[in-house]
């Protein structure tokens, strides 16, 4: 190795770095630009929301499993918000509640989405592989690994653009987690981005942040994975 790629990059250029992963964004999957582009059917759109459930009912646990590992009240303060951003508090409903209208929404039942009957095994793997990581790891790795969420505004603003048109038999009413998400994503990112470019120092740890960041960005591809393999694409259910 030069000595070049020995040397720390920049904050700027490591930030850089990890926005560059965003090529690898599950907003590329084939399942998920089939989705945006009107191929599903109505049960593949079921399916999606369905599966997403349990990435989403898993976020908080997996917050509350960050917050448990972090000894400063300060940065506890921050991170406690993402908790109450999808279990919702006293007159504020949460994503999760938000997530089970857009269900309601696509024509699923309430208790047919909370019982995770239709959960995939390679959904549950993924997302389950994401809160035992969080888990274990230091709370500034997990907060790392939420940076997923650097490319997750233009993922929601793309289904609000696109999803009317091509899915008019969605209720209008459940496209609030969407709009919901386009500014907590964004506030979520300005923290974890802080505690990533001041945590990761050498250049082996900041290389250690793009592991930890490609590791999140492969439980999101894994999970369209294990849902194009089960559901297909379009009437004919394979591409
Ligand atoms: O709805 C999403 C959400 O609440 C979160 C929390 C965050 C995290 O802590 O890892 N990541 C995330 C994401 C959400 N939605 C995904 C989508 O495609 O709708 C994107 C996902 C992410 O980019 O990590």
């Amino acid at each position: 190795m030069g000595a070049a790629d020995d040397l720390p990059w920049s904050k700027q250029e490591f930030e850089a770095e990890l926005r560059a992963k965003g090529k690898r964004y599950h907003i590329y999957h084939p399942f998920h630009i089939a989705m945006n582009s009107g191929k599903f059917t109505k049960e593949q759109v079921q399916g999606w929301v369905y599966n997403r459930f349990y990435y989403q009912i898993s976020i908080p646990v997996k917050d509350a499993a960050v917050l448990a590992n972090m000894p400063d009240r300060d940065q506890r303060r921050k991170w406690i918000q993402r908790i109450i951003d999808h279990d919702g508090i006293e007159g504020q409903e949460g994503g999760i509640e938000a997530w089970l209208r857009l269900a309601e929404a696509c024509g699923l039942k309430r208790d047919d989405v909370t019982s995770l009957r239709y959960v995939l095994p390679g959904v549950r793997f993924a997302v389950d592989a994401y809160v035992n990581f969080a888990r274990r790891a230091p709370w500034q790795e997990a907060a790392c690994s939420s940076l997923t969420e650097l490319f997750a505004p233009e993922i929601h603003q793309k289904r609000l653009e696109n999803w009317p048109q091509h899915y008019p038999w969605i209720d209008a009413e459940g496209y609030a987690y969407f709009r919901k998400r386009l500014s907590e994503a964004r506030r979520d990112v300005e923290h974890g981005l802080q505690i990533t470019l001041e945590y990761f120092k050498t250049r082996a740890e900041q290389e250690r942040a793009l592991g930890i960041l490609q590791f999140k960005l492969d439980v999101l591809w894994s999970m369209l994975d294990a849902m194009q393999i089960n559901y297909g694409i379009g009437a004919t259910k394979y591409v």
